[in-house]
């Protein structure tokens, strides 16, 4: 997806192309360098921003919305928070409606989607542009963003969006401080599970700039990292600035996913199995009331490995029958007890590895009923182990 921000004050661009003609001609170029999308935004959205008017916005987006989609067969998307310009802009031509705010500010988006059958996409927003990186702050930065991304889905579906109309985005940047923002980029596999297409703008943004030490024309290296990044994990759409370069980029991740996957490895795949909730009562604890009274522990698996062999034969046989695993698992948790949680773990991620078809696992062990002198909703412990070479580590 390439940008066309009609604004005076985008951080990335803003200026360049205020005038519809400019902004026209840059979209034409970007269609031309290889976007396939092409969003159009007359609202700056940069940390800090003011409200723009509707007035002004519609001033800023039609005309050019309008001239793209007719001289251009690539499809053009509005970026804005209110839905009378996403009205407009799907009547001059657009086809997708980009609301950074998840559609909150102005609900009536929904509405305006379903009703023009246009694709939505949903991003995370801590607040509004203007207050956003007010001291952001989260528990769980991953699991708040899936959470508000499955609760807008939801939403625009009840407003009669259909689900592959959805695209969701975690909003690199906005109201996130940098550790935020890569444990979002870290979690994109998990943000595909919401089961629409993932989108990620990354593009020239500060976490890039500040990893580099380097000003805002100067991070097209910096935004192909993350893009390469993105796509490997699992973005389906990357909203760039430099889309020639970006193009490029993303052709040879393409090629290096596909020649892996064609070499017969399974390193690439981001295939799962998944068990969550697994409630088994155990007596672990570092505390002699735990060992002797015991208490449940909730165990969640997360198993990669390559599902196509048995997906194509249709067989039980050529994957992990995770039934048999489960009972194992909780085989394991009700037996011996261990003093500390992250033993539980270890040998949750050994029993599991021991399927050599398993390349990687991620295993939760959580206490919901943990002895703390404070309240606690849960305490878990939660590790990764692969497989090398030599063996599970
Ligand atoms: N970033 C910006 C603007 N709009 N929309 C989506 N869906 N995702 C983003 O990450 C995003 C966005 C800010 O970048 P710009 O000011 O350079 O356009």
């Amino acid at each position: 997806m390439g940008v066309v921000n009609v604004t005076p004050d985008s951080f990335s661009d803003g200026g360049r192309f205020v005038d519809p003609d400019a902004a026209v001609a840059h979209g034409l170029a970007l269609a031309e360098e290889g976007a396939d999308l092409l969003d159009v935004g007359g609202e700056s959205t940069r940390p800090g921003a003011g409200d723009v008017d509707q007035a002004t916005e519609l001033a800023r987006v039609l005309p050019v919305v309008e001239r793209l989609a007719g001289a251009t067969a690539v499809p053009v998307s509005v970026d804005t928070r209110k839905a009378v310009v996403a009205r407009k802009a799907l009547a001059a031509g657009a086809t997708m409606v980009n609301d950074v705010s998840g559609a909150r500010d102005d609900p009536e988006v929904l509405a305006v989607a379903a009703e023009a059958k246009a694709a939505l996409v949903l991003m995370h927003m801590r607040g509004t542009p203007a207050t956003m990186q007010d001291d952001p702050r989260y528990g769980d930065v991953v699991g708040e963003v899936e959470a508000f991304l499955a609760e807008r889905c939801a939403a625009a579906e009840a407003a009669g969006v259909a689900p592959d109309a959805l695209v969701v985005d975690p909003g690199i940047g906005f109201g996130k401080r940098d550790p935020h923002n890569y444990a979002l980029l870290a979690a994109l596999p998990r943000l595909t599970r919401l089961g629409h297409p993932l989108m990620v703008g990354t593009s020239r943004k500060g976490f890039i700039g500040r990893a580099l030490g380097l000003p805002v024309d100067q991070r097209e290296e910096g935004t192909a990292a993350t893009v390469t990044w993105a796509v490997e994990r699992g973005a389906r759409i990357v909203r760039v600035h430099e889309v020639r370069s970006m193009v490029r980029v993303v052709r040879m991740t393409e090629a290096l996913l596909a020649g892996a996957s064609a070499g017969g490895a399974v390193a690439v795949s981001s295939d799962r199995i998944v068990v969550r909730g697994l409630r088994v009562f155990g007596h672990h604890g570092a505390l002699p009331h735990e060992a002797e009274l015991g208490q449940v522990f909730v165990i969640d698996l997360e198993l990669a490995l390559d599902l196509a062999p048995a997906g194509r034969a249709d067989d039980l046989g050529r994957t992990v029958d995770y039934g048999r695993l489960a009972g194992r698992v909780a085989a394991l948790v009700a037996g011996r007890p261990r003093r500390l949680v992250e033993a539980v773990a270890e040998d949750v991620a050994g029993l599991v590895l021991a399927d050599e078809r398993v390349r990687e696992v991620r295993v939760r062990v959580a206490k919901p009923h943990a002895p703390l002198p404070v309240d606690a909703t849960e305490v878990a412990v939660e590790l990764v182990r692969g497989r090398t070479p030599e063996g599970a580590r």
